[in-house]
């Protein structure tokens, strides 16, 4: 998402730093090029150009034009600027109660996934979500609920498959929902190819009787433009109160998620990113303009990791780093951290400057199966071994390669760039230097060195994981 608009904005950036003072003639020439490239990331054509319009009058003014570092000025007012587009402040749910949402949308726009994510979420924030199955339509869309439902332990109303009548389903589930102790009930609809008008109609009868708190459409932002024009024609129809824009994850262009706000005039208030149910967050625009901007979103990032992250774990290693005792066992706890987080791409890709670096990896630094090698291997050490790594020599190092299923040269890597790891936590200048880059985000590249070469790639010294 967003790739060659953020390489874009990062290559006009570059240009204007390149110049000591600034003119009036550098902006308007930038900014020709970020228009052109804002309608080729899909966003509408009179948003693309308010924007710019909006962007060149407040560059134009006196602080950036007498600026010793235009440049400077100019993303920051790009952040502004894409923050006011993107919404603003963030809008939260309306669940007061009776708490009921609606999801809308057309087929396939994740509007069942998007429910039982929702409904996690809620679970986390110590709601108690209710999942209400009211597509008749898909004979499977029914099952489909009560699958996820069951996996977040989320009860669901699963009405009888013979059932046509949409809003006598949803007056048996209001019955059924007073038993279950529910705090929010959310209405999982049926796709439509299109604007169908014969499912709008039955849409337009549930929203009526339901009288949701919040009509939530579900957009797949792969769809650029359509996902827009979809939002204004489901608000038409039944009035929707926000949007959740799903498949960001893809390669989408980023065109539907910059357009949305201010075309329909309703806020985006969570986005998907992935099929796994917690690929799922708030949306901030403030965030998102970061993110297009390739300055990061570290605020998520943090949030998404501290949900799985053995708290007490974690501390009891770092710990341990710092007093120089880090052994295989400790490595094996960090590993088994790493997988729960997912794929490190999507999470790396929320630091600063990541984007642009992602490019210099070996391709597959970011592959978090070569850990399995890794993890094989201390795992057929003795515990002894891992304890005490210098023990391991020869004969020892090949029985180790022959149970992990790898090579001796594989063994020999990981040894040795234990070792060094070893022995840069124990010099407590280097100590400091790892923290501050940790901690400062500074300079991730050191970092990430790392990650290559565990793997066989041609990365160099840092952590190894
Ligand atoms: N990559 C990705 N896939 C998603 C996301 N959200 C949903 N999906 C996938 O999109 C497909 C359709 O999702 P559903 O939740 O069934 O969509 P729906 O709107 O309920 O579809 P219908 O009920 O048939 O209209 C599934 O394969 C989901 O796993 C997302 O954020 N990212
Ligand atoms: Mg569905």
């Amino acid at each position: 998402m967003f790739n060659s608009l953020s390489d874009s904005l990062e290559n006009t950036f570059k240009k204007l730093r390149g110049h000591g003072k600034i003119s009036e003639k550098n902006i308007s020439d930038a900014l020709r090029e970020v228009r052109l490239s804002l309608l080729e990331a899909d966003v509408e054509f009179s948003i693309a150009k308010d924007f710019i319009n909006k962007v060149k009058e407040k560059a134009l003014g006196e602080t950036v034009m007498k600026s010793i570092k235009p440049g400077e000025q100019i993303v920051k007012i790009f952040h502004d600027e894409l923050t006011e587009l993107l919404g603003g402040d963030q809008v939260p749910l309306d669940l007061n109660p009776p708490a009921r949402i609606l999801m809308v949308g057309l087929n396939g726009a994740g509007k069942t996934t998007t429910s039982a994510k929702l409904a996690m979420r809620l679970k986390k924030e110590g709601r108690r979500p209710l999942l209400i199955a009211c597509d008749l339509y898909r004979p499977a869309a029914i099952e489909q609920l009560g699958t996820l439902g069951a996996q977040i332990d989320v009860p669901v109303y699963k009405p009888d498959a013979s059932e046509t009548n949409l809003v006598k389903v949803a007056k048996d589930a209001l019955k059924w929902a007073e038993d279950q102790n529910g705090t929010v009930l959310i209405f999982d609809t049926a796709g439509r190819q299109e604007i169908d008008e014969k499912l709008i109609e039955e849409l337009k009868d549930l929203h009526k009787f339901l009288d949701p708190k919040e009509t939530l459409l579900v957009a797949d932002a792969a769809t650029g433009q359509q996902a827009v024009s979809v939002a204004n024609h489901f608000d038409e129809a039944v009035g929707i109160t926000g949007i959740v824009l799903t498949k960001l994850d893809g390669d989408a262009r980023g065109g539907a998620a910059l357009s949305m706000r201010g075309v329909t005039g309703k806020p985006i208030k969570y986005i998907g990113e992935g099929e796994k149910l917690e690929n799922f967050s708030e949306f901030h625009p403030e965030r998102m303009a970061g993110r297009i901007l390739d300055m990061g979103d570290v605020v998520s990032m943090v949030e998404q990791v501290a949900d799985k992250i053995d708290e007490e774990k974690a501390m009891k290693s770092a710990k341990r780093m710092q007093e120089g005792k880090f052994d295989f066992n400790d490595f094996l706890d960090q590993m088994a951290m790493i997988k729960n987080l997912g794929p490190l791409d999507g999470l790396l890709g929320m630091l600063p400057g990541m984007k642009k670096l992602k490019k210099q990896l070996p391709a597959d630094a970011l592959n978090t199966d070569k850990f399995k090698h890794m993890e094989a291997i201390v795992l057929s050490m003795t515990p002894k071994e891992r304890e005490r790594p210098e023990i391991i020599k020869g004969t020892r190092r090949k029985r180790i390669a022959k149970g992990s299923g790898t090579t001796i040269i594989e063994v020999n890597r990981l040894l040795k760039q234990f070792g060094e790891m070893r022995k840069m936590m124990r010099s407590k200048g280097k100590m400091k230097q790892m923290m501050k880059q940790m901690g400062g985000m500074g300079d991730m590249k050191d970092l990430l060195g790392g990650l290559g070469g565990m793997g066989g790639g041609k990365g160099g010294k840092g952590l190894p994981f």
